[in-house]
C-alpha cells in the first residue's frame, strides 16, 4: 500500500503540469499531427481490440500514467490480489474473484488453504444440477417437469444474473423461462409469476448472506405462492428451491435442503460474484459447457491483467484513462455505449461494479482524499442513445468520456442491419472527437442565426472497443476487463475498492421506519421534520 498522499507524488505532479500543457489541444490537432495514431494508440488482447486514440493523450500523457501506475505500486498491488493477500483490509478479506475462474489444477491459497479444488468441486455440482434441469429429469413435487427458473436475489446476486443472461440469450434453452425477481417492491414478483405454474417452477435463492431483506421477503413470499399451490406440504420446497449462499444453516432453516445448496466463499465479493455459484441460473439458461467458456474468457482477462505490461494492458490503459478524466479534467460522470442489443443490461450491470467499488472517499488508511475518485457510470445501447441522451454529449456543457463497445459480426444477420448499427457506432465517436466548426456548418449554406447551434466542439473522448461477437468468452472478457479497471483505479486512488458501507445506513434506518409505517396506533415519531411529515402522509394514505 503506497502511503504518500497522491497528490503529493512526483507522478501525480507531473501529470498536472502535462495537463496544463495539453489539456486544450484538440483532437483535430492531435490526429493532424500523426497520422498514425489511430493505429499506434490502441491495443489488442484476447480477442479484444482497444482504440483509445480518441483520448485526449499524447504519447507522453499515457508514460505519465504509466509512470503513475508504477509509483502507486499496481503491479505488486496486482500480485497480492492474485495471491489472496487480505487486500479487502476493511473487512480483512483476501479479493479473489479470480480464484472462481482459475483452471482445474492451478492453486490460489488463502489462510493456507488451496481454494481452487473447492471452486471446481461447486461448479461440478452446478453442472450436474443445470443437466438434470435442462434434461427434464430434474422434476416439481407434483412430478412435473421444470419450465420456469426465477432467481431471487438483489444487487451483485441480482445484477450479474441478469445481465448476463440478457447478454447471452442466444445461448439459452428456450424451452426454460427464466425470470429474476430482485426488488422487495411486490410488483416484481407479482409480475414475475404472472401466469407461471407453480408445479413447474424453480426458485433458486441466491444471497451470500441469507439475511438481505429484499431477497428473504421475496423468498418467504415465493415459499407462500408455492405451498399454497401445491397444498401445503412442506415437503415441496426440496423440489422447487435451492439457494447459493455461503451460509448453511439460514439455508437449512428456510427448509432448503443443503445437498441443494451451492457455495461459495467469502472472499468473493457480491458484484464480483457472477462467475461463482451466483451465476446457477446462468449456467441452467445456457448449460455447463457455455459457463465454461464464459469462465475461460474471464481467465484470459486475468492471465492478460496480471503479465501484460502496462503500456499493451487493456485493464490498465482503461483504468488510467479513467483517472486522468476524473482527476485533471474534472470529467464527473462516463458513459457505456454498447452497440449490442443482447449487451443491454451491462450499464446497469457495471454501474454497480464500477460506483460500489470506487464511489470512496476516504484512503485506505482512513484519510479524506483531494482529488476525485469513482465517475458516475451510466448508459444505453446503441443505436438508441442516439435518439436520447448523446445530444448532452455531443453539445451539453460536460465533459463525458464514452466506451463504444462493438462487434464485428452479429448473431442475427439479416439484411443491411450490423452493417448500419456498425457504421453508426464508427459515426458517433468520429463526431464526438472531431465536431463540426462554424466554418464548416457555414459552408452547408447554414443561416448565421443558426451556424452556433449547429457547431459541433468535438474534443469528446471515447474509447472504443471492438470483439468478433457476443459470445461466452467474450463477455467473460469483457466483464474482466471492466473488473480489472476499476482495480487499477482504486490502487491509484489509494481506496477499498472492495467494500460497500455505504449501502449501510439506509439499511439500518428502514428498519426502524418499518414498525412505524405497521403498527396499528399512530406511533411517537423522533425524525426529523420532514421524515416525519411523509411517514404521517404515508399512514393516512395507505
Ligand atoms: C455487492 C454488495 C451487494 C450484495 C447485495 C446482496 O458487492 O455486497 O450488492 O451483493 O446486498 O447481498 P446477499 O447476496 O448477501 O443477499
Amino acid at each position: 500500500m503506497s502511503t504518500t498522499a497522491l497528490t503529493k507524488t512526483p507522478a501525480w505532479k507531473a501529470l498536472q503540469s502535462h495537463h496544463t500543457e495539453v489539456g486544450g489541444l484538440h483532437l483535430r490537432e492531435l490526429f493532424a499531427a500523426d497520422p498514425e495514431r489511430g493505429r499506434k494508440l490502441s491495443a489488442e488482447a484476447c480477442g479484444l481490440y482497444l482504440d483509445y486514440s480518441k483520448n485526449r493523450v499524447t504519447d507522453e500523457t499515457m508514460r505519465l500514467l504509466r509512470g503513475l501506475a508504477e509509483e502507486r505500486g499496481l503491479r505488486g498491488r496486482i500480485d497480492a490480489m492474485f495471491r489472496g493477500d487480505k487486500i479487502n483490509l476493511t473487512e480483512s478479506r483476501a479479493v479473489l474473484h479470480v480464484a472462481l475462474r482459475a483452471p482445474r489444477g492451478t492453486a490460489i491459497m488463502v489462510d493456507g488453504e488451496d481454494v481452487v479444488p473447492g471452486v471446481h468441486e461447486v461448479l461440478d455440482k452446478m453442472a450436474s444440477f443445470a443437466d438434470r434441469v435442462r434434461s427434464g429429469a430434474w422434476l416439481g413435487h407434483t412430478g412435473r417437469r421444470i419450465r420456469n427458473v426465477i432467481n431471487i436475489g438483489i444487487g451483485g446476486s441480482d445484477l450479474g444474473p441478469v445481465m448476463a443472461y440478457e447478454a447471452l440469450k442466444f445461448y439459452s434453452d428456450r424451452t426454460l423461462r427464466c425470470e429474476f425477481v430482485s426488488n422487495v417492491d411486490s410488483d416484481d414478483f407479482a409480475e414475475a409469476v404472472q401466469g407461471l405454474d407453480p408445479a413447474e417452477t424453480l426458485f433458486i435463492i441466491s444471497s451470500k448472506t441469507f439475511t438481505t431483506l429484499e431477497t428473504m421477503t421475496n423468498a418467504h413470499t415465493a415459499r407462500e405462492w408455492v405451498l399454497r399451490a401445491l397444498g401445503g406440504d412442506e415437503s415441496a420446497v426440496a423440489k422447487h428451491f435451492v439457494a447459493v449462499s455461503t451460509n448453511a444453516e439460514k439455508v437449512r432453516a428456510f427448509g432448503i435442503d443443503t445437498a441443494n445448496m451451492f457455495g461459495f466463499w467469502d472472499w468473493v465479493g457480491g458484484r464480483y460474484s457472477m462467475d461463482s455459484a451466483i451465476g446457477l441460473s446462468t449456467m441452467v439458461s445456457v448449460g455447463p459447457e457455455n459457463f465454461r467458456a464464459l469462465l475461460a474468457g474471464f481467465h484470459e482477462m486475468d492471465e492478460h491483467f496480471r503479465t501484460a505490461p502496462f503500456g499493451e494492458n487493456l485493464p490498465v490503459l482503461m483504468g488510467l484513462l479513467a483517472v486522468w478524466y476524473a482527476d485533471f479534467f474534472d470529467a464527473q460522470t462516463a458513459a457505456v455505449l454498447p452497440y449490442e442489443q443482447y449487451l443491454k443490461r451491462f450499464p446497469a450491470y457495471l454501474q454497480q461494479l464500477t460506483m460500489e467499488s470506487n464511489g470512496k472517499s476516504v484512503t485506505l488508511d482512513g484519510q479524506t482524499v483531494d482529488y476525485s475518485t469513482g465517475a458516475v457510470y451510466w448508459g444505453e445501447p446503441g443505436t438508441n442513445g442516439q435518439h436520447s441522451f448523446y445530444q448532452l454529449i455531443h453539445q451539453g456543457t460536460h465533459l463525458i468520456p464514452c466506451d463504444f463497445i462493438g462487434f464485428a459480426r452479429t448473431l442475427n444477420p439479416i439484411g443491411r442491419h450490423h452493417d448500419i448499427l456498425m457504421a453508426n457506432m464508427f459515426a458517433q465517436a468520429e463526431a464526438l472527437a472531431f465536431g463540426k466548426t462554424a466554418e464548416e456548418v457555414r459552408a452547408e449554406g447554414t443561416a448565421d442565426a443558426l451556424v452556433p447551434h449547429r457547431v459541433f466542439a468535438g474534443n469528446r473522448p471515447s474509447n472504443t472497443l471492438l470483439a468478433g461477437v457476443i459470445d461466452p468468452a467474450t463477455l467473460g472478457k469483457l466483464v474482466a476487463l471492466y473488473e480489472h479497471s476499476v482495480f487499477t483505479q482504486g490502487v491509484i486512488w489509494n481506496i477499498n475498492s472492495f467494500d460497500q458501507w455505504g449501502v449501510e445506513l439506509g439499511k439500518v434506518l428502514a428498519q426502524r421506519i418499518v414498525p412505524e409505517l405497521e403498527s396499528k396506533d399512530a406511533p411517537d415519531l423522533e425524525h426529523d421534520s420532514s421524515t416525519n411529515a411523509l411517514i404521517r402522509r404515508y399512514r393516512a394514505q395507505r
